[in-house]
């Protein structure tokens, strides 16, 4: 029998996290963007749900180049979100209700208009040149073949200085230098700051990026035009993993707290890649996203390969997590291949999400089943999406207005939001979905009550019975000798299911057939697209 830890109960493994894009959230004081005092306005929401914290879209200060993903002050909370006094209200009022709170972290750039640019920029001797990457080019050509993530090359020429700086996205995101110790030690009181205010830990943003080639020297391969592979040598260098040893170490210091890094790497490397950030399990991120799961076709192999091939990366002591979608990919009922049947499979897609062993986020509006919106030119917000209008209408379809209600602007604003709401919004609503038994809203929240009601779910080892095989997928869940089964079915045809012993099951859940019935699991149908959920009598 696997030995636990008392380190094994711990809130942010065995919690469920709830994603809220600030901006798309509930806005209160009718100016069309979500606020601070519209979540704590929610927060009764956010707590029926049963989720234990919840994760922040950036709120600090910013000119907003990339919906605050480029901060000019990480110590303000941005006028449009409110203030520091609304933030430590939320705060107070998250912990009043036992949920913990979690912030975006952005420290592999800042924006152009921070102070420290500003200074960093005005001459080749400032104090802070060093706090940026500034190189002279070649001849007339940027210093070296860097992309941008967001296309182009990664260098910004300064007329002024005759430099270029680096910026790994846009312009208006020039890189921080990791190898500056001065740099280091403003950043660590910037992130201090909040963990001294009580926040419980940080999502960091594109972590994986803060350490780049000493040397500078050119990305190889075509490939890396297009940011592609995991040969790049603009990021995931070991200086990455140094800062983020140093700052489990700070996170540490404090009681509770949690990271979880966002490492973005295209399949097939992206589990090893995410996994390699959580060092021996120990002594860097406590949780890294392995988007594995967000490319996936419908296929029940398809999704087990990815859930096994995850699991198989997770160091000994390191925790896993999973994710179906966020603010910059599709959502995950537009996902390739669901098509048709998207209730169902969406439905399927909550319980793998909330019952594999790892700590589950959920996206706002995938518990109701939001789905991505649809945007004219004119509309679009996301620098990608203007730049790439109309091959890639960008990030913003997963980024649109909670639908709260039926009523004007799906009652998220009294006044026009700053992204239209999905027109689907008159059936997909929390008013709608809170009264209807069978809703996704309602699967969603059953889950989360079971994984709470019985350890096997948030704790217990995984045991893979069914790999995908037949469009079926099943595991076990088990702690303690208490078995959860766990039984998908990916098709649209019935199937059988035979596990050969003699014992009898409760359904603690299925998509299909009223819950708590017994069944003699020797051999019985599951329904299709069915999602069931048993416990061993
Ligand atoms: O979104 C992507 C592809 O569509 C990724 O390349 C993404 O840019 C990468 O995952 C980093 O994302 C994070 O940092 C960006 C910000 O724009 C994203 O919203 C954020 O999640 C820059 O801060």
């Amino acid at each position: 029998m696997t030995n636990y830890f008392q380190s094994d109960f711990v809130w942010w493994k065995h919690g469920v996290v709830y994603h809220i894009y600030t901006k798309s959230f509930y806005d209160s004081n009718g100016d069309g963007v979500g606020d601070l005092q519209g979540i704590i306005q929610k927060l009764d929401y956010i707590t029926s749900l049963g989720v234990d914290a919840i994760w922040l879209s950036p709120i600090y200060e910013s000119p907003m180049h990339d919906s605050g993903y480029d901060v000019s002050d990480y110590r303000a909370i941005d006028s449009v979100f409110g203030s520091i006094s609304d933030f430590k209200e939320l705060l107070f009022e998250c912990h009043l209700r036992g949920i913990k709170l979690i912030m975006d972290m952005i420290m592999n750039h800042t924006s152009s208009e921070h102070p420290w640019f500003k200074e960093s920029k005005s001459s080749k001797t400032n104090i802070k040149r060093n706090w940026y990457i500034w190189k002279a080019g070649k001849k007339d050509s940027p210093p070296n073949n860097w992309q941008s993530a967001f296309g182009g090359t990664a260098w910004q020429y300064d007329e002024q200085t005759q430099e270029y700086y680096l910026h790994s996205f846009l312009k208006e995101q020039p890189d921080l230098n990791w190898r500056d110790k001065h740099l280091r030690k403003a950043f660590f009181k910037e992130i201090k700051y909040w963990l001294d205010l009580g926040v419980d830990g940080f999502r960091l943003d594109a972590i994986n990026m803060i350490g780049k080639d000493k040397l500078f020297r050119d990305n190889p391969g075509f490939l890396s035009m297009l940011n592609l592979g995991n040969k790049l040598l603009s990021r995931n260098a070991p200086r990455s993993h140094k800062i983020v040893r140093k700052l489990r170490e700070l996170i540490d210091s404090y009681d509770d707290k949690m990271i979880v890094g966002e490492i973005f790497a295209p399949p097939p490397g992206s589990p090893e890649k995410a996994a390699s950030y959580l060092g021996d399990g120990m002594n860097q991120l406590h949780m890294a996203f392995d988007f594995s799961l967000i490319f996936r076709r419908w296929n029940a192999k398809r999704y087990y390969e990815a859930i096994e091939n995850w699991y198989n990366q997770i160091p000994k002591n390191g925790w896993p997590s999973f994710v179906l979608s966020n603010h910059d990919l599709f959502r995950s009922k537009n996902r390739l291949g669901v098509g048709n049947n998207k209730e169902e499979k969406a439905k399927i897609m909550a319980i793998i999400l909330l019952t594999l062993k790892g700590t589950p986020f959920v996206y706002y509006g995938e518990e109701l089943g939001m789905e991505n919106v649809k945007l004219t030119k004119n509309q679009i917000v996301d620098p990608l999406g203007k730049k790439y209008w109309p091959l890639f209408a960008g990030r913003d379809m997963a980024r649109s207005p909670m639908q709260w209600t039926d009523d004007r602007y799906a009652g998220f604003s009294t006044n026009e939001p700053w992204l239209p709401v999905h027109k689907n919004f008159k059936e997909i609503n929390l008013k709608n979905l809170e009264v209807d038994c069978d809703s996704i809203l309602n699967v969603f929240k059953n889950l989360i009550a079971l994984r709470k009601e019985y350890p096997s779910l948030s704790m217990g080892d995984w045991k893979p019975i069914i790999k995908g095989d037949n469009g079926l997928i099943s595991y076990y869940r088990i702690f303690k000798n208490r078995k959860i089964q766990v039984i998908l079915n990916f098709t649209g045809q019935k199937k059988v299911y035979k596990n050969g012993t003699e014992v009898f099951w409760t359904v603690l859940l299925s998509t299909m057939r009223s819950e708590y019935i017994e069944i003699d699991s020797k051999n019985f149908e599951i329904l299709p697209y069915e999602g069931i959920i048993l416990k061993l009598l």
